[in-house]
């Protein structure tokens, strides 16, 4: 069975170095009947926005093999376990705590403590609830201040049994995806729709980072972002200038106003028509000072000068090797763009919050012999591991995911865990990656 192993001396062999594995509420708890309807819920019922049309009702039914998951967690020896709150499960329509939703996190929480594993819990994975979606959701202002309320209450009722929070996961993915192009739930569209998404959700980050620090002043306290690094087609003048302008766009936009109280210059060539409201003020919320950032990475792109009049770049088809869900293995930009971030922005301690690959697994007499997820794995590592000796502060890493569960836009069909679910059964399998994780962990001195 291949292995996953690092140099004895790197900083990631130390048991001070955080390993994890991530999930997300929506995409595994099913038990909708206990909860209000969210976004996702709405997407999925609406023809032809998932590709194999099914929905999270049932996903990997977390929320009846809850205790079942965890032994499952502590049985891969990880130090970590990060999740995600569903909003609609425990704020009610009044805008009130609903105690058996807030019970179901506290028993996970109290299960995950009493085995000494972090809880990384997450704010906002995506699940808005279905009634805010209906006064604007995003495009609203007032939604950034409804969820600094549900912030509030739930870190209050939480107490001290959160390791970290996080405000947010990957806003470009909420604001662009569902905002912007209408991949994802919503589905609305437009440019200024997806900027105007942005700046409401970095500043719901920065009211949220308050009350975070005020209510749990112990607990590690950050946002969540992902990056997509960006790479020229060649070195011509205008692909380098197409190749800065998609950084800017589709990375930078939400990183930089944390931490320089600015959009990026890319803002400026926006037509007025197209540029998000901004209230005098906003940039001092959004920047909190962060006690982390957890980066999400899968892979990159490659720009070239635009085709289109009004466009800045053009995005090319992902190069290869590719993963079963088609983005491009290339482990390298890890590496650079741990580098590249370190070096632009004053950057708390960083987790590498999600890092994974979609295989088109199959179970034969009880195995999954998913080789090329150890590979990924193994080059992914390696890369972190560069990053940290060329002196980037990196202090965890996640594998996405737990477990196989509901892709979003993909439904069921591409599998990004380490553990094996048949959907049918929902038992769990622990796939040779599973192993090679479990081995890593345990071989730390
Ligand atoms: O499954 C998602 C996760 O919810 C957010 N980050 C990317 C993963 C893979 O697409």
């Amino acid at each position: 069975m291949s292995k996953i192993t690092l140099p004895p001396t790197s900083t990631m062999m130390s048991k001070s170095f955080v390993y994890g594995v991530a999930t997300a509420s929506f995409q595994i708890e099913g038990g909708i009947e206990d909860r209000l309807p969210c976004i996702w819920d709405t997407f999925c019922q609406t023809a032809g926005k998932i590709a194999d049309g099914s929905n999270g009702e049932v996903a990997c039914d977390h929320y009846n093999k809850w205790f079942e998951d965890i032994e499952l967690i502590e049985s891969i020896g990880v130090d970590a376990y990060r999740l995600s709150i569903s909003w609609p499960r425990v704020i009610d329509k009044e805008g009130q705590l609903n105690q058996a939703g807030v019970d179901f996190y506290i028993q996970i929480l109290d299960e995950l403590n009493r085995r000494n594993i972090k809880p990384f819990v997450t704010l906002y994975h995506w699940d808005l609830p279905q009634h805010i979606e209906d006064t604007g959701g995003w495009l609203n202002r007032k939604t950034a201040y409804l969820y600094a309320d549900y912030a509030d209450k739930i870190s209050k009722a939480f107490g001290d049994r959160v390791y970290s929070y996080a405000t947010f996961n990957e806003p470009f993915c909420s604001a662009f995806l569902g905002y912007e192009i209408g991949v994802h739930a919503p589905g609305k569209t437009g440019r200024q729709n997806g900027r105007q998404a942005a700046h409401h959700i970095l500043l719901a980050h920065g009211l949220g980072m308050q009350v975070l620090q005020k209510n749990s002043p112990d607990s590690k306290n950050g946002i969540v972002l992902n990056f997509t690094p960006c790479y020229p087609k060649s070195n011509s003048d205008a692909d380098l200038q197409a190749t800065d302008y998609a950084d800017q766009y589709i990375n930078q936009w939400y990183i930089k106003p944390i931490f320089d109280k600015a959009y990026p210059k890319i803002f400026d060539l926006l037509p007025e028509n197209e540029k998000p409201v901004i209230e005098a003020g906003d940039f001092d919320i959004i920047a909190q000072p962060l006690d982390y950032i957890g980066i999400n990475y899968y892979t990159r792109l490659t720009y070239s000068a635009p085709q289109v009049e009004g466009e800045f770049y053009h995005e090319h088809e992902h190069l290869y090797p590719r993963t079963d869900i088609g983005w491009e293995i290339y482990p390298q930009a890890l590496t650079d763009l741990l580098t590249s971030l370190a070096k632009r922005y004053p950057l708390p301690p960083i987790y590498i919050t999600e890092n994974g690959a979609a295989i088109a697994d199959t179970i034969e007499n009880g195995e999954v012999v998913d080789t090329d997820r150890i590979n990924y794995y193994q080059s992914h590592l390696n890369a972190v591991d560069s990053a940290i000796e060329q002196g980037v502060n990196v202090q965890g890493y996640f594998a996405w995911s737990l477990m196989d569960n509901f892709e979003w836009a993909e439904g069921y069909l591409k599998r990004f865990g380490i553990t094996y679910v048949d959907y049918q059964s929902q038992e769990r399998t622990l796939k040779h990656s599973g192993i090679a994780y479990q081995q890593l962990i345990k071989s730390r001195s």
